[in-house]
């Protein structure tokens, strides 16, 4: 029995025990049958989290851009792979489809070796959401050369650090990108960052807005009249199992971003196998996923996982917001988009816009809609639930991190019945565990504690670049024998988990262990509150008590502030009881997000301490200027 797609709830609890009970059996059998390998394994798992060393598939040999597209050309070779939509939406869409892609990446992996590139060697590619960054991600594996991708939203700092901390000989970039309706010099970025790159050789440069730029000679090259110049037909290289398919930064709490290590066989395995079943994709779906490549979920979500199905994949390179707040919808209009994922950062700014923008256009196509990033509070996913899925297309909040690889915990939609916020049940093949601070396994359900995995899953991060020790440190050393995530999470009656949100935004108070995640939730009950996050502060008999940040709707109606403070208070002490009341309640005109959507707790914490003169690495910040204006107006 073929236990690829996953269709009724019995079905998922019988595959489930058997991805638990005999794991190296289980996906021995997912990758015998849906893959293109050049030779199979000779062991399936080999693994020791004490050292910690995991390998999966040892002794394949692969390519994975061979699943990815080539295997597809006979069935799907005119099927669209990937839609761009770009930023104006005057521009027209491009379908590039299989045929075309299999081109345009041996064109470009040509063009790499041509220029020296080498299996192993490392490339940056810091570009916009444009069709040449999924086609030099998949370039560079088809040569077996590591991409490193970098959010084309990082400051030229952020871009040095990443380049030089994994050694990267080759930057691949453009001549500026589009954002709504401005334009953004990268070129100028790229310049500023290389100051302090010795190792970058050489720059390709894409034309994208057609700018004058500064073209270093002897480094700089412009890509197109070398792919004009290159070959369309690229032998894959033949790769290991557990050689590196890609780097990607992740910001820790402390110390310099931490270059994930993904691998070949197991990480293609498990990204495929997510996304036919948590997406519930079907041969002519299109799907979308409104994330930047530049992020994991870019990486597993709109490249690898959808192709490696035979997928389309729409790729957009706007802003939700351009030419207004109903973009998102227009799109999934006009593309008919089956599948949305996005993140509730981006749900929460919309639903601040209103429901009128979204009952504007037919979202009629829409399936499965899909939650990644944060919580998603409860507010929002009803927002969610009712006006962009009209009740009608189940919501998969799904968990997972840049260190996993690929979704961990999630709702299979039309299979696991949804529960707002909650992430429900482990993925196939999952085994999460939550820890007491004793270091002691919480067994049973109704518990709340630290979340681990205790088992390998195909798709883990293998090691930090450069750094084993302290992955080991990170990740292994805090819970003997458990991959910790860092993050807190709760297990239901029925064994559903709801994650609480990172651990270190626990904060107790008289003795109670808080999550920040329920009392925001609380908060944004309340009819004119967009958004809040909390944090603790040290009290005198408390130990710690609660400061609020929140940004209210923009209503145009003044509110009585000192009532709208005892309403939440109210609303809290109804949700979750009193001991959750704030102290403090600040309101602000924005809240600080990471470039990738997630609130910034720690320069919160820092303000609530009073303890401003060294907010750390604020880099990744997408809004530094509400900081001042947090700092200005803090209690
Ligand atoms: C995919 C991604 C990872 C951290 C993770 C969590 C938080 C992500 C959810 C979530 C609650 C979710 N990778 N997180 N998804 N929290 N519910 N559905 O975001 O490396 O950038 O971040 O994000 O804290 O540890 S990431």
């Amino acid at each position: 029995m073929s236990n690829y797609h996953i269709k009724h709830l019995e079905e998922y609890y019988q595959v489930y025990r058997k991805s638990v009970r005999n794991p190296g059996a289980f996906w021995e059998e997912i990758a015998e049958e849906h893959f293109l390998w050049r030779k199979k394994w000779d062991n399936v798992l080999q693994w020791d989290f004490s050292k910690p060393e995991v390998k999966w598939f040892e002794g394949a040999q692969l390519n994975i851009t061979e699943n990815c597209i080539d295997r597809h050309l006979t069935t799907r070779g005119n099927k669209t792979a990937i839609l761009f939509e770009p930023n104006n939406p005057k521009e027209l869409a491009e379908h590039i489809t299989y045929n075309q892609l299999h081109k345009r990446v041996n064109q470009f992996a040509n063009v790499l070796k041509a220029q020296g590139i080498k299996k192993g060697d490392r490339v940056c590619i810091y570009l916009p959401m444009i069709p040449e960054l999924a086609i030099s991600v998949l370039a560079c594996a088809r040569i077996g050369a590591i991409h490193s991708v970098v959010f084309a939203g990082f400051s030229a700092t952020a871009l040095a650090t990443r380049i030089n901390d994994s050694d990267c000989k080759m930057l691949l970039t453009s001549d500026g990108s589009y954002r709504g309706a401005k334009t953004i010099d990268l070129k100028d970025i790229v310049d500023e960052a290389l100051e302090h790159c010795p190792g970058v050789t050489r720059v390709l440069v894409t034309k994208r807005i057609h700018a004058t730029i500064n073209m270093v000679s002897g480094r700089d090259q412009w890509l197109q009249p070398l792919l004009d110049k290159a070959s369309n037909i690229c032998e894959a290289e033949i790769m290991n199992a557990e050689d590196p398919l890609f780097i990607l930064y992740t910001s820790g709490s402390t110390g310099k971003p931490k270059g994930m290590v993904h691998t070949m066989a197991g990480y293609m395995v498990y990204t495929a196998y997510t996304f036919k079943n948590i997406f519930q994709y079907r041969e002519n779906d299109v799907y979308w996923c409104t994330a930047d490549i530049g992020w994991i979920t870019g990486h597993s979500y709109i490249v690898y996982g959808p192709l490696i199905n035979g997928a389309t994949t729409l790729m957009f390179e706007g802003v939700p917001s351009y030419p207004d707040y109903g973009r998102f919808w227009d799109i999934v209009q006009k593309h008919k988009v089956n599948q949305f994922y996005t993140a509730p950062t981006a749900i929460r700014a919309l639903a601040k816009q209103g429901a009128e923008l979204v009952e504007k256009y037919d979202l009629s196509s829409l399936k499965v809609l899909g939650s990644v990033g944060e919580p998603i509070n409860e507010e929002a996913w009803h927002w969610y639930n009712d006006n962009v899925g009209k009740k009608n297309s189940p919501i998969v909040d799904t968990w997972w991190q840049t260190e996993t690889g690929g979704i961990m915990i999630s709702p299979i939609p039309y299979v696991t019945p949804t529960k707002p916020t909650y992430a429900t049940l482990p993925f196939i093949g999952i085994q999460p565990t939550l820890m007491d601070s004793h270091g002691a396994e919480l067994k049973g359900n109704q518990v709340e504690g630290r979340l681990c995995i205790k088992f390998p899953w195909p798709s883990m991060a293998r090691t930090i670049w450069g750094n084993h020790q302290r992955y080991k440190d990170t990740y292994f050393s805090t819970y003997k024998n458990q991959y910790f995530t860092g993050d807190g999470a709760l297990r239901d009656e029925v064994g559903y988990y709801r994650i609480t949100g990172r651990v270190d935004d626990v904060i107790i108070v008289s003795g109670h262990n808080l999550g920040t995640a329920p009392i925001e939730d609380a908060i944004n009950e309340h009819p004119a509150v967009s958004e809040s996050a909390i944090v603790g502060f040290p009290h005198t008999i408390k130990g710690s008590a609660l400061y609020g940040y929140v940004t209210l709707k923009d209503t145009g109606e003044s509110r009585d502030q000192d009532n709208v403070r005892k309403e939440i208070n109210q609303i809290i002490s109804e949700h979750i009881g009193p001991i959750a009341k704030l102290d403090k309640i600040q309101f602000t005109s924005g809240l600080p997000k990471t470039r990738s959507g997630k609130i910034m707790r720690r320069i919160l914490r820092k303000i609530a301490h009073k303890d401003t003169s060294n907010l750390g690495d604020t880099s990744t910040l997408l809004n530094p200027e509400v900081v001042q204006d947090i700092m200005d107006n803090a209690l």
